[in-house]
């Protein structure tokens, strides 16, 4: 089957103007102290969209400066959370304001369609920030039931500077995800975003001393992950990290929090997810499901259902309707409407990716559709699906991060649940099912933070949302999100002449 790639068409779209390309520290906007610079790029052809400053230690430390005063000395800590709640719901009506522009910076840096960051990435952005900030002035202790005469009470303090790492597949989303708890909870922060897509970042940056977020609560440092990154993990004076990527530098960071400050960490990591579709589901509901599950935003999503196990007696329609409705998914540039899969981030994700269609092939299993770039110019991939994949190949253990789907055949309800949880992964999984109690019952057996039942990517930010095994712990979302940046302090103090 033939998917519809047209990759950079050659028409022409408005694209945004850059223009915040420096650190952002203690509310100004500066050079590295190096003056080294790094270039972003357009994923549509690679071309150069800006030179953005190289942070690196010494910058991660002027950050964590201006971050450790404005926690020790400044407002912000100190406010009561209704008055952070105000400077955060303009923060967020800032965001809405510049909607337009927001999107097309996270469509240029990394791929995105224009329409979903519209519809989706930056107003769920603001309305994030908003949840939070309806939680600013409900963060209670507790009084505890002391055992002898003693009056106990905690109080939730903010854990102080915390250390924000991101990756870039959805910069505006995890910017949000990890701010607005921690400016919710009291925290002041350091954020490094990744360096395939620092844009937005900066921009967020502007617009929170516009909205009238104190210097030194926000600060943006741009940069690499060995670098800027590292130093964050490593650093004496920050007081957690929270982080987003991949295991390999998770482990990282977790190694870096270890040696020095044994400050906790938060790690969300990769994925393998499956998707269990039985016997009894409505096939093309099913199939539709199953297409998006993978190949929306291009496959580069940790909860990307990569893994799809069909019952036998719908596996072979299965098949043949997902052959066809590959036809009808549109690869091409992110700007235009009617497009439903841009290029993939950079060269190394794209040559990840095809790197790892090379070895679904030598593996032995069966091409059904895609398996090749396309476009005279950029990194678009089209929409590929393996069939006659086995649980032990590469294809089917490792995260692709791309639009590649593995699909594979079961027969009951126990072997669905033993292969599913064949993985050393754990973030979400899906099921699709007519029989609630047999939705209810896998639910209960997958070992993974998140399952979509007849649905997938059914994120809410009331929903929390993290890993089970080698793809994390802690949570995002929910207010669960929010312990990450809180202390807990207990206090007692003798009671004399009490009734009880
Ligand atoms: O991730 P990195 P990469 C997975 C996905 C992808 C693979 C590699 O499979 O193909 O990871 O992507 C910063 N100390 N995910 O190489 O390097 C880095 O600068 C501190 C899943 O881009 O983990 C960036 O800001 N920080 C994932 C961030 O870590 C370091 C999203 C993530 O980049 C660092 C992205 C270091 N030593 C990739 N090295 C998800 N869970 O959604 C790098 N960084």
């Amino acid at each position: 089957a033939e998917t519809q790639c047209n990759g950079s068409s050659g028409k022409q779209f408005k694209l945004p103007e850059i223009k915040f390309t420096k650190l952002f520290i203690n509310g100004e906007f500066m050079d590295a102290i190096s003056g080294k610079t790094f270039e972003t790029m357009d994923p549509r052809g690679g071309d150069v969209i800006a030179k953005v400053a190289a942070g690196d230690k010494d910058d991660v430390d002027l950050a964590v400066k201006a971050a450790r005063d404005a926690f020790d000395h400044g407002k912000w800590p100190r406010m009561s959370g209704f008055d952070r709640r105000k400077i955060m719901m303009k923060f967020a009506d800032l965001i809405e304001e510049n909607l337009e522009e927001l999107a097309a910076l996270d469509s240029l840096d990394g791929g995105k369609l224009l329409t979903l960051g519209k519809a989706i990435d930056i107003p769920e952005a603001a309305n994030t920030l908003r949840y939070y900030a309806g939680a600013a002035d409900k963060i209670h202790g507790e009084t505890l039931k002391m055992s002898r005469a003693m009056h106990g009470y905690t109080l939730r303090e903010p854990i102080g500077v915390a250390g924000i790492i991101i990756p870039w597949n959805f910069p505006t989303t995890m910017f949000f995800v990890k701010v607005s708890p921690a400016l919710a909870a009291g925290c002041t922060m350091v954020i490094k975003p990744a360096e395939q897509t620092p844009l937005s970042a900066l921009y967020y940056a502007h617009l929170a001393k516009l909205a009238g977020i104190p210097d030194g609560v926000i600060n943006v440092v741009t940069g690499f992950g060995s670098t800027a990154g590292a130093a964050i993990a490593s650093h004496m004076d920050i007081d957690m990290v929270a982080f987003t990527g991949s295991t390999e530098v998770g482990r990282l960071v977790m190694e870096a929090a270890a040696k020095s400050n044994l400050k906790p960490v938060s790690l969300e990591l990769g994925g393998k997810s499956p998707l269990i579709i039985f016997d009894d589901a409505d096939v093309d509901m099913a199939v539709d499901l199953a297409r998006l599950a993978i190949f929306f935003n291009k496959g580069e999503i940790c909860v990307a259902g990569s893994r799809v196990y069909v019952q036998e007696g719908i596996y072979d329609e299965f098949v043949k309707k997902s052959a066809e409705k590959a036809k009808s998914w549109v690869v091409g540039d992110p700007f235009d409407p009617s497009v439903q899969q841009g290029p993939q981030v950079d060269k190394k994700q794209f040559e990840k990716v095809l790197k790892y269609i090379e070895h679904g092939k030598s593996e032995g299993a069966t091409l059904l559709t895609g398996g090749k770039s396309c476009g005279e110019k950029g990194y678009y991939i089209e929409p590929t699906i393996f069939t006659d994949v086995e649980d032990d190949m590469l294809i089917a253990q490792d995260e692709i991060f791309g639009p590649v789907m593995s699909l594979m055949k079961f027969k009951t309800v126990e072997e669905a649940i033993e292969r599913a949880n064949k993985t050393r992964y754990g973030l979400a999984a899906g099921i699709v099912t007519k029989d609630l109690n047999l939705a209810n019952r896998v639910s209960r057996s997958i070992r993974a933070g998140i399952i979509w039942v007849n649905c997938y990517f059914a994120f809410d930010r009331d929903c929390p949302f993290g890993g089970y095994k080698m793809s994390g712990f802690g949570r995002d979302n929910g207010l669960h999100a929010l312990d990450k940046y809180l202390q807990i302090k207990s206090v007692v103090t003798p009671l004399y002449d009490s009734p009880w």
